[in-house]
C-alpha cells in the first residue's frame, strides 16, 4: 500500500480531478530569465502507475516521447478506436508510466522569491514530486502546468524533481484524436522565480480602431492593488497610463478585496498599423508592475496586433472585410521526435504554408506549441485555436457525462487564458468529434463570458443543423460536406452563419481532386468563405527497416525530397507491430513527413493567387487584385509567352497600382507571333522584396491565359496532324495472313508492335494502382472484382492493308468484353497509332482507358509541352502552367507513402524521352492527354506497402490515356465529380511514335 497521496488517489481514473496544486493558466511569458530544465533526465518506464520505482535508470531527453526513445513501448496509430477496451473513465491496468528525475540547483539569489515549475506538456497525467514530497497533478496533454515550489525547494541548494507521466487515463478518452499515441514530456520544462507579488496575468484588447486596453492581475485574484503599487506600460515607446477611473470604481466596490490587485491601462494609438494575415503588423507591449517606491517588481512582454473579428449576417469579418479562409489543419508533428517540435521546425511549417498561399490554421485538435501562435502572429495566419477534447470512440456517452464536465470547461478555459492575447487567434474551437452535449454548452458559456471578442465554433453542433448550430457554434463548420450541399445551403435563404468547413479535401496519398472546383464555388457564392484542408502533415515516422525501431533524433539527413534513405522508411499504422491500427490513414497531409510539398500545394498556390488574369481582351490583359488588404506593390512580375513550337518570349511586367478587389487592363507585352501554334501567356509573380516568409524573388503565383488555341491540323509538327475520323474497321471478313518481315511497320504474329526502343508493345490499360481514395472509396474493390488489374489480351485479328496494319484484340473482364483496335501506319521516322476501345456499359467508372508500353533503359529525361512541371490529374491540374518542361524520369514519380498511382501529367500535347546522347523517342498526341512515365507498372505499385519494397525497372513504363479518372477525396469525404469519371462506350485516341 503506497503512502504517496498522488498515487493513492489514483487520479488516472478520476475524470473529476483535472488538477491538484496547479496554478491558474495565464498569458505571461516566463521563458526569459528562467532556468531551462531541458536535456537528459533519469528515466525509467514502469508497467503501471502504482508499480514501485526502483528499477534501473537510463537517460531520456526532455522534451521527448519515450515511444521514440528506445523503450519497448512503441508508437501506435489509431483513428477513432481506443487502444484499449475499458470504458470511460477507466484506463487499462497495464499502463506504461514514465518516471523522470533530476537534481536542480536552485540559485541562491532566488531567496525570498516565489519559485515556479512549468512543465510545457505531458501526456496524459502528470504527477509532480519534489524531494519525495507531493506537489501536484495535471491533466490535458497539450497545455502547460505550473506549480508553486516556494518553500519546497531551498535557494542555494539542490532538490530532486520527479515528474511521473502516466500514459493512459480517464483523460485519454477525451484525447482520442486521429494520430499516433505516445507517452512522454513533449514540451520544455523550466523553473522561474518572481516577486511574491507579481503579474499573474495580462489581458490585452487591441482593436482595429487603435484602442488598447490592458488588464493586469497581481497574484491570482482580483481587487485593488496594494497601497501605493501601480502598473505602467509602453507600446513601442508610447507610454500607457493606469486607468484612474477603473481604480476608483475598484476602490469603491465593497465586494472587491483590497488584498490582491488588478489594474487597467488604456490608450488610443494614433494612425495605428492594423494586423491582418496579409500585413501582420505587430507592436511590442511592455507591462510593468511597480512597488510603492517605484521599483519594478515584475515585467511582462507581449507582441500585440490591432484587429477586429466579428460576424455580421452570415459573414465572418476581419477588420470589416469578408476574408477567405484558405486554411489547413495542423498537428504538432515531427518524423524524428513525434509530438515534440522545435521553434525552427514550426517556423519552417508556417513559412512553407505562406509560400503556398495558405492564410489560416486550425490547431487540430488541441492547443499547439506556444511558439506556433507567436509565429502565426508574426507571419500572418488566422488561427482557429482548438481545445484538447476529442472523445470520438465514446463521444455520445461523454458529451453529457457530468464527471467530464470539469475537464471540458478546464481545457477550453485554459486554452483561452493562454492564447487570448494573440491577434492571430480569431476563433475558439471547443474541440473535435465529441458528439454534442451539455458539456460543450458549459464550455461555450465560459468562453462567451470571458472573451466576447471572438466567435466560438464547434463542428459537432452542426448536428442541430447548419442554419442554427446553437450556443456552441457561431459558425457552420461541417467536415467533408459535399460541395453541392454547401452551395445549396448558401442559396437556400436559410443561412444564418458563415459556412467555413473545419475539414475538407482529405490529402491522403494522391488526392485533393476538385479543390479548384471548390474554390470556384466558394469565390462565386456569397455565404461560402473557405475551409481547412485535412491536413498539413503525412505523419510518417522515420523507421529503420532492419529492426522496426523509430530512428529518433539521430535521423536528420536520412531523408530527402519526401523519400527515406535506403534501409529506412516512413512508418505508418501497423509498422510498429501494433495489434490494432488504422494503417496509412495517418499519411494524409499536403506535405511529406520531411515537409516536402506534395503536388497539390502548387495547385493551392495558384488557387490562392493574390493577383490574377481575369480576362484577355483585344485591349489587353485584365489583371485583378484578389487580396483583402494589400496592394500589388510587394510583387513583381515577368511575362512569359510559351509557343507550342518551343519558342519562349519573356518581358518584364509592370504591375498596375490596384487596391484589393480592383481590376485594370494592361497592354499585351508582345506582338503575338503569327506562327508557332498554341500560345500561352504566363505572368510569373514573385516577391519584389524580402518578406518575413520569403526572400525577394520567391514565386508567389503563375497566372496564365491561352492567347491562341492549337489550330486543328495546323500544328507545326506534321506527325501531330490527325484525321478526326473514327477508327472504323470491318473485321467481318476472314483473317488475312500477313507477312511482317519487310514492312515499314513491324507487327508480330500476336499483333504487337515491334520497335527497337520498346521492350513492351503498346497495349490497352484500364487500371491504375489504386490510390488511397480508390481503395477507401470502394472503387479499387470493384475494379479488382471486374478483373481489370489482370486483364489478359487476346488477339483476334491482324491484317495488313498496304502500309497500314490493323489489330483487333479483346480483353475479357468479368462483366463484359472490351474490344481494342489499333491501326499502325508509318509516318516520317516512326509510326502513327490510332486506337479505339469499346467498354461495355457494365464497365462504368474505370480508372483509365489508354495505352501502356515500356521502353529500353537509358531514356532518362522526359520533356513535354503541356501543364507542368508538377504532377497533375484531370481534377487537380490548376497549378501547373502550360509550357515546355523537362524533368528526369526518376523525378516524375511522387513518392506517396503507400505506393499508388503517381507521376501523371495532365494535358500533355507532345513529349520526348531521351538518353544523354540525345537518342530516344518522341510521342505526339492527337489532343492533350493524361501521360505518365515512371519506373513502375501499376501492378508493381499495388503489390507493396512501402517504397523500400519497390524495385525500379531499368526502362520507362509509359501510359497515354484517352481518359483518366479524377482523384477526388473519397478516402474521407466526397468522391470526384461525375464530369471527371471515365464513361463506358467508345474511346478513341491516336499518337505518333518516332525515333529521335
Ligand atoms: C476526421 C477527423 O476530425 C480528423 O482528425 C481526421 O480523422 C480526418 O477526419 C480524417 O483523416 S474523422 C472522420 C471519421 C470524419
Amino acid at each position: 500500500m503506497t503512502h504517496d497521496p498522488l498515487i493513492a488517489l489514483r487520479p488516472w481514473e478520476a475524470p473529476e480531478v483535472t488538477s491538484w496544486g496547479r496554478l491558474p493558466m495565464n498569458a505571461v511569458d516566463r521563458r526569459s530569465g528562467s532556468l531551462p530544465q531541458d536535456g537528459d533526465w533519469r528515466f525509467q518506464l514502469l508497467s503501471r502507475p502504482d508499480a514501485p520505482v526502483g528499477g534501473s535508470w537510463s537517460p531520456a531527453p526532455v522534451p521527448g516521447v519515450w515511444t521514440m526513445q528506445g523503450t519497448d513501448d512503441l508508437p501506435q496509430y489509431l483513428n477513432v478506436r481506443m487502444p484499449f477496451t475499458e470504458f470511460p473513465p477507466l484506463p487499462p491496468a497495464e499502463n506504461p508510466t514514465g518516471v523522470y528525475e533530476r537534481e536542480v540547483d536552485v540559485p541562491a539569489d532566488w531567496a525570498g522569491r516565489r519559485i515556479v515549475l512549468q512543465v510545457g506538456a505531458a501526456e496524459s497525467v502528470l504527477l509532480v514530486h519534489v524531494d519525495g514530497r507531493p506537489v501536484g497533478i495535471s491533466k490535458d496533454s497539450h497545455l502547460a502546468a505550473e506549480f508553486d515550489l516556494t518553500g519546497l525547494v531551498a535557494p542555494g541548494s539542490s532538490s530532486t524533481l520527479r515528474l511521473t507521466v502516466v500514459k493512459w487515463s480517464d483523460a485519454s478518452h477525451i484525447e482520442d484524436q486521429d494520430q499516433w499515441w505516445h507517452g512522454g514530456i513533449t514540451r520544455s520544462v523550466l523553473l522561474y522565480a518572481t516577486d511574491p507579488l507579481h503579474l499573474a496575468d495580462v489581458t490585452v484588447r487591441a482593436a482595429y480602431s487603435g484602442e488598447l486596453r490592458v488588464d493586469c492581475r497581481v497574484r491570482e485574484a482580483g481587487g485593488a492593488l496594494p497601497e501605493g503599487w501601480y502598473v505602467s506600460g509602453d507600446l513601442d515607446g508610447l507610454p500607457l497610463t493606469q486607468d484612474a477611473e477603473f481604480d476608483r470604481l475598484n476602490a469603491e466596490d465593497e465586494r472587491v478585496s483590497d488584498f490582491l490587485g488588478e489594474a487597467r491601462m488604456r490608450t488610443v494609438v494614433p494612425d495605428v498599423r492594423t494586423w491582418n494575415a496579409e500585413t501582420p503588423e505587430l507592436y511590442g507591449l511592455t507591462v510593468r508592475l511597480h512597488r510603492a517606491d517605484g521599483t519594478v517588481a515584475d515585467t511582462s512582454y507581449h507582441r500585440i496586433g490591432f484587429r477586429d473579428v466579428e460576424i455580421v449576417g452570415r459573414d465572418l469579418l476581419v477588420n470589416g472585410e469578408r476574408v477567405y479562409i484558405r486554411g489547413v489543419n495542423r498537428h504538432d508533428f515531427h518524423p524524428l521526435t513525434g509530438r515534440t517540435v522545435s521553434y525552427d521546425d514550426m517556423r519552417a511549417d508556417l513559412v512553407l504554408l505562406k509560400r503556398f498561399g495558405f492564410n489560416a490554421i486550425r490547431t487540430a485538435h488541441y492547443p499547439n506549441d506556444p511558439g506556433l501562435y507567436d509565429l502565426a502572429d508574426e507571419l500572418g495566419f488566422y488561427v482557429v485555436d482548438e481545445a484538447d477534447i476529442e472523445s470520438h470512440d465514446h463521444a455520445h456517452e461523454i458529451a453529457d457525462d457530468p464527471r467530464y464536465l470539469n475537464a471540458f470547461v478546464d481545457r477550453v478555459s485554459r486554452m483561452v487564458l493562454r492564447d487570448k492575447n494573440h491577434p492571430s487567434v480569431i476563433i475558439w474551437s471547443l474541440g473535435n468529434e465529441s458528439d454534442y452535449g451539455a458539456n460543450h454548452d458549459a464550455a461555450a458559456g465560459w468562453v462567451r463570458r470571458h472573451d466576447p471578442t471572438r466567435p466560438v465554433q464547434y463542428e459537432g453542433a452542426a448536428k442541430l443543423g447548419w442554419a442554427d448550430p446553437g450556443v456552441a457554434s457561431d459558425i457552420a463548420c461541417p467536415m467533408y460536406a459535399p460541395l453541392e450541399d454547401c452551395v445549396a445551403h448558401a442559396l437556400s435563404g436559410e443561412q444564418t452563419k458563415p459556412l467555413i468547413q473545419c475539414e475538407y479535401s482529405h490529402a491522403m496519398g494522391n488526392s485533393n481532386g476538385t479543390l479548384a472546383d471548390h474554390w470556384a464555388a466558394i469565390e462565386s457564392t456569397p455565404g461560402l468563405q473557405g475551409g481547412f484542408i485535412w491536413e498539413f502533415w503525412d505523419h510518417g515516422i522515420l523507421q529503420r527497416v532492419s529492426d522496426g525501431r523509430p530512428v529518433g533524433r539521430g535521423g536528420a539527413g536520412l531523408y530527402d525530397n519526401g523519400v527515406a534513405a535506403p534501409g529506412y522508411r516512413w512508418a505508418y499504422g501497423g509498422d510498429f507491430g501494433e495489434r490494432l491500427h488504422d494503417g496509412a490513414f495517418i499519411a494524409d497531409g499536403v506535405v511529406f513527413p520531411d515537409r516536402t510539398p506534395k503536388p497539390v500545394m502548387y495547385e493551392h498556390r495558384e488557387i490562392a493567387a493574390p493577383v490574377r488574369i481575369e480576362t484577355y481582351r483585344h485591349e489587353g490583359i485584365v489583371l485583378g487584385n484578389h487580396q483583402h488588404f494589400r496592394g500589388l506593390d510587394w510583387l513583381s512580375g515577368t511575362w512569359e509567352l510559351s509557343l507550342a513550337d518551343g519558342r519562349v518570349l519573356t518581358a518584364p511586367a509592370e504591375l498596375p497600382d490596384l487596391r484589393p478587389g480592383q481590376t485594370a487592363a494592361v497592354p499585351l507585352p508582345f506582338a503575338l507571333p503569327v506562327d508557332g501554334g498554341e500560345a500561352w501567356l504566363t505572368l510569373r509573380i514573385t516577391t519584389a522584396r524580402d518578406e518575413a516568409w520569403a526572400p525577394a524573388g520567391t514565386v508567389v503565383c503563375l497566372p496564365q491565359v491561352r492567347l491562341r488555341e492549337a489550330v486543328p491540323g495546323g500544328s507545326v509538327d506534321p506527325a501531330n496532324r490527325f484525321s478526326s475520323a473514327p477508327v472504323e474497321v470491318d473485321f467481318s471478313s476472314a483473317p488475312v495472313q500477313v507477312d511482317f518481315s519487310s514492312a515499314p511497320v513491324q507487327v508480330d504474329a500476336d499483333g504487337l508492335l515491334v520497335h527497337p526502343l520498346l521492350t513492351a508493345a503498346p497495349a490497352l490499360s484500364l487500371w491504375r494502382a489504386p490510390t488511397d481514395n480508390d481503395e477507401l472509396g470502394g472503387m479499387a474493390l470493384r475494379w479488382r472484382s471486374w478483373g481489370l488489374d489482370a486483364l489478359v489480351r487476346k488477339v483476334v485479328d491482324v491484317r495488313r492493308d498496304g502500309d497500314r496494319v490493323t489489330v483487333l484484340a479483346e480483353y475479357a473482364a468479368e462483366v463484359g468484353v472490351v474490344r481494342h483496335v489499333q491501326v499502325f501506319t508509318p509516318v516520317e521516322g516512326g509510326v502513327r497509332i490510332e486506337e479505339s476501345a469499346e467498354l461495355p456499359d457494365a464497365l462504368a467508372d474505370v480508372a483509365r482507358v489508354g495505352s501502356v508500353f515500356e521502353t529500353v533503359p537509358g531514356l532518362d529525361l522526359m520533356e513535354w509541352y503541356g501543364p507542368g512541371p508538377w504532377e497533375s490529374y484531370p481534377d487537380r491540374s490548376g497549378g501547373a502552367p502550360v509550357g515546355h518542361h523537362s524533368v528526369p524520369v526518376d523525378d516524375l514519380f511522387t513518392p506517396y507513402l503507400r505506393p499508388q498511382e503517381s507521376g501523371g501529367r495532365h494535358g500533355v500535347r507532345h513529349f520526348r524521352l531521351s538518353a544523354p546522347d540525345a537518342t530516344g523517342l518522341t510521342v505526339a498526341l492527337d489532343e492533350p492527354r493524361q501521360v505518365s512515365v515512371t519506373r513502375y507498372r501499376a501492378a508493381d505499385l499495388s503489390a507493396v506497402a512501402h517504397h523500400d519494397q519497390l524495385v525500379p525497372r531499368p526502362g520507362c513504363v509509359v501510359h497515354i490515356d484517352a481518359a483518366h479518372r479524377g482523384l477526388g477525396t473519397a478516402s474521407c469525404g466526397p468522391d470526384t465529380f461525375p464530369s471527371y469519371l471515365v464513361a463506358p462506350g467508345v474511346h478513341r485516341w491516336s499518337w505518333a511514335l518516332r525515333v529521335l
